[in-house]
């Protein structure tokens, strides 16, 4: 029997072994460092950064991940410490990892290009740093679209003087789609209403005359608005550390909890709320406040807050973060026995929010807030969206940012104030993100001086919620607290708000990113940089390319196609376009006894803010077989079955959507036309027309199918009626 069991036990020692051999293998470069060592006040990390496949939805994507999880391996510090982190990148792509609200050495940053190098492909960099506060932090990759892919994760410095007793769980909030990200980035700035459909969200004709709400609706596109929404994108699953629903059992009646809320989702806000009673909210983007006690509140991108709840009574009670389009949520349920869940949150009434969009969009594009001097989120203009609110008597206390105070004074050390304003604006149509409507690209650095105070006058003059991120510095936010007025890194402001927040020039050196968090957002153009005046980087050669490559994010042109492949033949665009430029080549492949083709290429620029007007220069190609005299409706005639000319011409968006094109050739022929495309007719039924004074006219219907593919049919002029598939891209 005893040999038995001894080798019973050897072969589990050597199973043991062998399995973990074969983890440490994984890589590369051999055995694997183990992930946390601590010499001393030095704790030391290694995060091996990889391509992984994921299955969260009963669909195989790819993701990335740090030591085989997403999201990434917490990592702990006590104030005071040194953190030495090594990232071995084992991907063949570059990497980098932003340590997001920490003090820390502009060199350590790692924001790629602007203040770190980017850790190659299969390579390593060692971050080294001293850890001079307390409180919830996160890191993640701050290149390309990494970030939504899960590279993110916890990082959480204790307080030296920290109570061992005091219970304590992350909550790492996250969004995932089963999408490629660049995909997903792609068809925000395409305009494609497929996440609309997906989210039941399109706000259709047909469905404004079923809530009454046509007026409405016409007016919405009267001041050419798209159908509107709270967030942009359509996410597969969000959740709690990597998963859909997360227990913490141990937890019994009376025991209270500190929560530390990071949200590293990528474009989501999330509503959080208890089952069990009260929120008492303790710490925002790391800093303590005194403590308020609300019902529930609303997690900006990449905010962090620490909150403490108290389990009522025996049984599990949900901790619930339900997305702010209120698609999904995911959730943590506190203590074991009955279930006491916190309740689905009710959908948004969408004609409601659009009726109140309408009355604050000029039709020059611009917002007015009606004298209502919005600020500290404390006025939620969506609330009208709000079932709960708009249809009971209920009293909800949320929270907002002029709740939040400092326990100790947080002034700014003496220093000359320097004023500045700024001004969020975007374009939500081409999805183009801009402060004071210019990209990052499009802007000088701003230039500070150690010692300086900024102060900065933000207004949001957009449709959309947005959390603005500073790299290295906390700011006060100048809330009515006075001279204790709270410190963050992250500043959420909503649509026609103005805040005003200030931060001392600490640091000695370097370029500091100044940005809003929202991925697509960010990737767009939206932020500035801040730029200490003796940096001795600009000296660098390699200065310039690197500045290139930090530009680069918002300079790049997206593709979009759409291909009618039809019986009476083909008809499409392919479009290639970036912030201000537009390449775009149009076809018309007749199939019938009158056939011919037709093309006209164009580059574009377009001309003023809201991106109504574009000017271009193109050239044409036509044939066909019949040789019947054309004339237009100027009286101008053209006898030529082939011809080739170039033009230039003006396109215009005019109230209702209505695409206005006037044009001349080199020969002095005039053409203007008037068009409009998707106009939502319902859920999935679009309808386009254009005719111009070449007697030419078009009108068609397409019925979406998947993003990709649509059942269409059209009659054209030239190529007569026609049906089949539309190919959307
Ligand atoms: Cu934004």
């Amino acid at each position: 029997m005893k040999t038995k069991y001894f080798s019973i036990l050897t072969a589990c020692l050597f199973a043991t072994f062998f399995l973990h051999a074969q983890h440490v293998n994984m890589t590369k470069g051999g055995m694997r460092e183990p992930f946390m060592t601590k010499k001393g006040g030095r704790m030391i990390y290694h995060l091996y950064v990889t391509d992984t496949v994921v299955n969260y939805t009963g669909k195989k994507a790819r993701g990335i991940a740090i030591n085989g999880t997403i999201p990434a391996p917490q990592l702990n510090f006590t104030e005071g410490d040194t953190a030495e982190i090594h990232v071995h990148n084992l991907m063949h792509m570059e990497t980098s990892i932003h340590w997001h609200g920490l003090i820390l050495p502009n060199e350590m940053d790692g924001v790629p290009y602007l203040t770190t190098p980017p850790v190659k492909g299969n390579s390593t960099f060692v971050y080294q740093f001293p850890i001079v506060q307390n409180g919830t932090y996160w890191y993640h990759s701050h290149s390309m679209l990494q970030e939504q892919s899960g590279l993110y994760g916890a990082f959480i410095i204790h307080k030296k003087s920290a109570d061992p007793k005091q219970k304590e769980h992350t909550v790492v909030l996250s969004d995932w789609s089963n999408e490629n990200p660049n995909q997903i980035e792609r068809s925000l700035h395409n305009a494609t209403d497929w996440y609309g459909i997906r989210k039941g969200a399109t706000q259709d004709y047909l469905h404004a005359i079923r809530e009454g709400r046509v007026k409405t609706k016409l007016t919405n596109e009267w001041k050419r608005m798209l159908a509107m929404d709270v967030s942009d994108v359509y996410y597969d699953l969000f959740t709690v550390n990597g998963k859909a629903q997360e227990r913490v059992r141990d937890l019994k009646a009376g025991d209270k909890i500190r929560l530390r809320v990071i949200n590293g989702s990528s474009s989501t806000y999330f509503w959080l709320r208890f089952a069990g009673g009260k929120i008492a909210v303790v710490a925002s983007d790391g800093k303590d406040v005194n403590p308020v006690k609300v019902d529930r509140l609303m997690v900006g991108v990449s905010e962090t807050y620490d909150l403490v709840v108290t389990i009522p009574a025996d049984g599990s009670y949900e901790f619930n973060a339900t997305s702010e389009d209120r698609t999904r949520s995911s959730s943590l349920w506190l203590g074991e026995g009955k279930q006491n869940p916190a309740g689905p949150m009710p959908r948004l009434k969408y004609f409601a929010g659009m009726e109140m969009m309408n009355g604050m969009m000029n039709m020059d594009g611009t917002m007015d807030d009606m004298g209502m001097n919005m600020s500290l989120q404390q006025m939620d203009m969506n609330m009208v969206m709000y079932p709960e609110i708009a249809d009971s008597n209920q009293t909800i206390r949320t929270l907002n940012y002029s709740m939040l105070r400092a326990p100790e004074k947080t002034t700014l050390p003496k220093g000359p104030l320097r004023e500045m304003k700024f001004e969020l604006t975007g374009n939500m149509n081409r999805y183009v993100w801009t402060v004071n409507h210019k990209t990052i690209s499009e802007s000088d650095k701003i230039l500070i001086k150690r010692g300086e105070n900024i102060r900065m006058i933000i207004t949001n003059n957009s449709m959309m919620r947005h959390p603005m991120h500073l790299h290295g510095h906390f700011f006060r936010v100048l809330n009515g607290q006075g001279a204790n007025a709270p410190l963050k890194t992250v500043l959420d402001i909503m649509p026609m708000e103005t805040d005003t927040i200030e931060f001392h020039a600490s640091e000695a050196r370097g370029d500091w990113y100044f940005h809003c968090h929202i991925l697509y957002h960010m990737m767009s153009g939206m932020g500035r940089i801040f730029s200490y005046v003796n940096n001795d980087s600009v000296a660098t050669t390699s200065y310039k390319s690197n500045m290139r490559k930090v530009y680069q994010d918002d300079r790049r042109f997206y593709a979009s196609a759409q291909i009618g492949l039809e019986s009476n033949g083909s008809d499409g665009e392919i479009a290639f376009s970036n912030t201000r430029w537009i390449l775009q080549t149009e076809w018309r492949l007749g199939l019938n006894d009158r056939k011919g083709y037709e093309s006209e290429t164009h580059i574009g620029r377009y001309l003023d803010r809201n991106q109504w007007a574009v000017a271009y220069l193109g050239f044409d190609w036509r044939y066909r077989k019949h040789r019947e005299v054309e004339k237009n409706l100027f009286g101008q005639a053209n006898t030529k079955d082939q011809r080739g000319v170039v033009c230039v011409g003006l396109q215009y968006t005019l109230p209702m959507l209505v695409r206005a094109d006037a044009r001349v050739d080199m020969n002095g022929r005039l053409r203007f036309q008037l068009g409009r495309e998707d106009l939502t007719l319902t859920k999935r039924l679009r309808l386009n027309f254009y005719a111009n004074t070449d007697r030419e006219y078009m009108a068609g219907l397409r019925y979406v199918l998947t993003k990709y593919v649509s059942l269409s049919t059209h009659y054209e002029t030239d190529m007569g009626w026609g049906g089949g598939l539309t190919i959307t891209y």
